[in-house]
């Protein structure tokens, strides 16, 4: 649609920023922190981009008030952070380690001294290494109690504090990626194994917003999902369906389960005809029934198009094996006989091979809206790019603040639409560790001096784009040039 005067963006948008524990804070085995499952993973050879992990990141664990310091300066209205279970629970249950919750209340009273509102993320990937190694992490339904457990101690001691929660960061990233692709912990491809790690980690998710509703009745709480609208290659109607099959599997088999408590028919004949359906026992669907959030999390990225396949083809798996940020490394891959993912010729890629579509978010936020009609809070969107800094220490990411300006008319145009939208976090803040894609691969306001080579002075400068963004927040989005 266009329009000739877009709506303004409402008042108190919360426009954010976001970021991860194990991304950003380092201190990996201080104050009585236990080991989380990538605290292992990133030790084996091979793992990640020139064997990087986040044992030091971006020591935010040290410098958490020089960082809100520069938050504060931005004028950055809410912050999206995560809690590392591991540094609440060192085995992942029993015995709980105040100075890691002090650590957190610390940073929320400083968040909240400079009128910050905190997002806080309860789960982004880091699970305590003791419940990998005790009973297999996401395998078992022991988790659903340990993850409540671990919820609940974290509803009672920041309620009064945080208004805003997040349960599980990219549920279907860190499912697949673990279990199919072996990409992440606990580095599986068995897709038996992961549909049903999924189906546990949607009990646990669902329990988890019970539990809140009852301890935080006032406050907000949601999942956040990495969206990826599915398009047609071509208007072919084998492509149409090739692009329904593909949102099917890959979007609403989550977020059906998420809003609905049940999940998509066609999906779920295909898994039960293949022996892949998860174990639904007496109960599960009350639960997921019982776990409706508040709102939809969405970190949005890029969205995939998708060609009809045929049922003898071969497929490799992963479709993006960029981890150097040398472009052209898009490979094609699918479901043979359900779908194929295809590169779309209409959209610029990142040098990481990810396609920018800034109409693409506007349409999700559209689609989310119309299917489930919940207000959403898009929890990340931003641009991995090389950055420069020049001998004057001045750092030109027009390019990041050309991404973002684009994404956020989207956002308005979406307003327009009718979607209800409760704010915008960037990712990210700081320069922080990519998980498979080191340092170099930087999204911040802030540069961080370091690289893969060394952890050098991690001295922090503000980008172009930091006094950009401000301007945004000052003028409630209306300044974006
Ligand atoms: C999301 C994750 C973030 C972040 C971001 C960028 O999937 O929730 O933690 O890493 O993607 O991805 P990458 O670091 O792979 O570029």
């Amino acid at each position: 649609m266009y329009y000739e005067k877009m709506d303004a963006f409402p008042k108190g948008f919360l426009w954010g920023s976001a970021s991860a524990a194990y991304q950003i804070e380092g201190a990996w085995n201080e104050d009585g922190k236990g080991a989380s499952v990538w605290d292992h993973f990133t030790k084996i050879p091979g793992k990640t981009y020139k064997g990087t992990s986040g044992d030091v990141a971006v020591d935010h664990y040290h410098r958490y008030k020089e960082d809100v310091a520069l938050m504060k300066e931005m004028g950055l209205k809410a912050y999206r952070f995560s809690i590392a279970w591991s540094r609440i629970f060192p085995h992942g249950k029993g015995e709980m380690n105040e100075k890691g919750l002090q650590f957190y209340e610390a940073l929320i009273d400083e968040l909240l001294y400079h009128e910050i509102e905190p997002i806080v993320t309860l789960y982004h990937w880091d699970l305590p290494q003791a419940l990998q190694d005790a009973y297999g992490g996401w395998e078992s339904r022991q988790i659903i109690d340990d993850f409540n457990h671990y919820c609940v101690t974290l509803f009672h001691r920041l309620k009064g504090k945080v208004k805003y929660w997040v349960t599980l960061n990219e549920q279907n990233v860190f499912i697949t990626h673990g279990y199919e692709q072996a990409k992440h912990p606990p580095g599986v491809t068995d897709r038996k194994r992961m549909y049903e790690a999924n189906h546990i980690a949607n009990l646990a998710n669902a329990k988890a917003i019970a539990s809140f509703r009852k301890i935080i009745p006032e406050g907000k709480i949601g999942p956040s999902f990495a969206y990826g609208p599915a398009y047609p290659y071509s208007s072919h109607p084998m492509d149409v369906l090739a692009a329904e099959n593909a949102d099917e599997f890959n979007n609403y088999w989550w977020l059906d389960v998420y809003c609905r408590g049940e999940y998509p028919a066609s999906v779920w004949k295909y898994l039960q005809e293949r022996g892949l359906e998860p174990t639904m026992k007496e109960g599960d669907e009350a639960v997921l029934k019982a776990g409706r959030p508040d709102f939809m999390g969405v970190n949005f990225y890029q969205t995939a198009t998708f060609t009809a396949s045929p049922l003898d083809e071969n497929f490799t798996g992963a479709v993006n094996d960029n981890h150097d940020g040398k472009k052209g490394n898009f490979v094609e891959g699918g479901i043979p006989g359900v779908f194929k993912r295809k590169r779309n010729a209409s959209l610029e890629t990142t040098d990481w091979d990810w396609e920018i579509d800034p109409v693409g978010l506007r349409i999700g936020l559209r689609r989310m809206t119309s299917r489930y009609g919940l207000p959403v809070l898009v929890t990340e969107n931003g641009l991995g790019a090389f950055d420069h800094v020049e001998e004057s220490g001045v750092i030109h990411d027009d390019y990041r603040i050309d991404y973002l300006r684009k994404h956020i008319v989207q956002l308005q145009g979406a307003i327009t639409d009718g979607v209800d939208l409760m704010g915008y976090c960037t990712w990210s803040f700081t320069d922080l560790l990519s998980w498979l894609n080191g340092y170099q691969k930087r999204y911040g306001f802030v540069y961080i001096n370091q690289d893969e080579s060394e952890n050098k002075d991690m001295k922090r400068m503000k980008k172009k784009s930091f006094d950009w963004y401000k301007t945004v927040i000052e003028t409630n989005g209306e300044e974006l040039n």
